[in-house]
């Protein structure tokens, strides 16, 4: 593996993107991270990692369909015409270290489709309902921080629901802590201008185009169901990357 290869590898775990092309191999697993630098290309979007029926009960097809192919697809269209005219960096990373002083269109649709992208791999089939719950380093930092689960969980839940209008919930890591944060639009920890930056670690999109179609004005309803459908082992991965 040459530098330049690594060192975009090493970027793209610290972004939370290497966990894309983890059920590829090879020249396609390269090909999939290469898309993602816009290094010369374009953005496009991800095929998600599960049909989209697969969160069912807790999340429903359509609402997966729309979100993932009109939402997310219309963020990474508006990102690839908005870097037409940007000189700068294009990378994930080389936006988002300036997003306080881009084109808006820049930050919010390079927030979208870096925000999608990372909460397709944070979810997984869980059709039964069956107990889901951290387990490794993240959840011993889990308890470390928090002291129980079910405290994190409450924490989390009461951020996400109180956030106004559109926007994300997220667990991050700064300074070797974990901390529930939120954002607004398609901002996200990663950005020069929000508050409280780390590294994303879980992530929660709370738009209403989220849930809307199955659970209306009920967000707190979605909220209870994705507890059901979080990928923990993909958390821990973003947790333990370097
Ligand atoms: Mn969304």
């Amino acid at each position: 593996m040459d530098n330049k290869r690594r060192d975009f590898l090493k970027k793209s775990a610290l972004l939370g993107l290497a966990g894309l092309a983890t059920n590829l191999v090879g020249e396609e697993k390269i090909n999939a991270l290469n898309k993602l630098t816009s290094d010369g290309g374009k953005y496009s979007l991800p095929k998600l990692p599960y049909a989209y029926n697969a969160l069912e009960p807790f999340i429903d097809e359509q609402t997966m369909q729309i979100h993932h192919t009109k939402h997310h697809q219309a963020y990474v269209d508006k990102l690839n015409k908005a870097l037409e005219t940007y000189n700068g960096d294009q990378s994930f990373e080389g936006l988002f270290s300036k997003a306080s002083k881009i084109d808006p269109a820049l930050r919010n649709n390079g927030g979208g489709h870096y925000n999608h992208s990372l909460f397709w791999q944070l979810m997984k089939a869980n059709p039964t309902g069956e107990a889901n719950l951290p387990a490794g380093k993240l959840e011993n930092a889990i308890i470390a921080e928090f002291n129980t689960f079910e405290i994190f969980k409450k924490e989390f839940t009461e951020k996400a629901t109180k956030v106004f209008g559109s926007g994300w919930c997220w667990l991050i890591e700064a300074k070797g802590k974990l901390k529930i944060v939120t954002t607004s639009n398609q901002d996200n920890p990663l950005m020069d201008c929000v508050s409280d930056k780390g590294k994303p670690i879980l992530c929660l999109d709370v738009w209403e185009h989220a849930y809307y179609l199955k659970y209306q004005n009920k967000r707190a309803d979605y909220i209870a169901g994705w507890w059901n459908v979080i990928n923990w082992q993909q958390a821990e991965s973003q947790y333990t990357a370097e």
